[in-house]
């Protein structure tokens, strides 16, 4: 089965609520990430806490070890249960992140592949591999791959083996679910749910072939 997290990347705090709302019965988390909890802040995640659908931080932290372990357990004490980090800053800082998410019982997601056409020019050349080996050496609980390049997440399966992979990119930036789904255990969608005139229609529409 692969999960449908929706990006709720809504920066309108009641409109985002309501999406969420309208979506929940049809998908099995919230990533929540700069652009609502700038605008509603933190405490967005108690006016989703009803839902019972895990919450996603994606801040995709990128700091020195002390300042990752602060955001990470201000995270974790907001409600969420997961957050994402980045792992070209290092080992030292990703631990930071996966150590504060364990403690917390929640858990850690690796940047491994960025989904934009511009990720490749940092990320191609053995730097995805890499980042990924550093997901395993923190003992990360699963990594972000990109749904746009289906290969690519393939190839990031081989190295981490049965952690999570989550892929962004269905939809707008050209990601076809059907060509991930059954290499990821997760798929992330964003605009292709939230700017639909029917959001829960779609979420539905996402998590059926997900889930065939
Ligand atoms: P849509 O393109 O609207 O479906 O949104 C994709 C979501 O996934 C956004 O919240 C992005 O910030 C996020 N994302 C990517 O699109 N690409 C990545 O490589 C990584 C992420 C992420 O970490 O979630």
């Amino acid at each position: 089965m692969t999960e449908l997290i929706l990006a709720l990347d809504v920066p309108d705090r009641e409109r985002a609520v309501a999406i969420a709302r309208a979506c929940a019965p049809h998908i099995d988390a919230i990533k929540i990430g700069y652009p609502l909890v700038l605008s509603a802040g933190l405490g967005i995640t108690r006016q989703l806490s009803g839902l019972s659908l895990p919450l996603i931080a994606d801040f995709k932290v990128a700091d020195i070890p002390n300042t990752n372990r602060l955001i990470a357990d201000l995270v974790f004490s907001a409600g969420f249960s997961a957050i994402i980090c980045h792992a070209f800053t290092g080992r030292d800082s990703v631990q930071s992140c996966v150590d504060s998410a364990h403690k917390n019982g929640g858990t850690c997601l690796v940047v491994a592949e960025m989904s934009h056409p511009g990720a490749t020019e940092f990320f191609h050349g053995g730097v995805a591999e890499h980042l990924a080996q550093v997901a395993i050496a923190c003992n990360a609980d699963g990594i972000i791959a990109p749904a746009t390049r289906p290969e690519r997440a393939k190839k990031l399966r081989s190295i981490i083996g049965t952690k999570k992979i989550y892929a962004p990119g269905i939809g707008i930036q050209g990601g076809d679910i059907r060509a991930v789904a059954g290499i990821v255990d997760g798929i992330i969608v964003g605009r292709a749910i939230y700017e639909s005139d029917d959001p829960a229609a779609a979420a539905k529409d996402f998590a059926r072939v997900s889930k065939t």
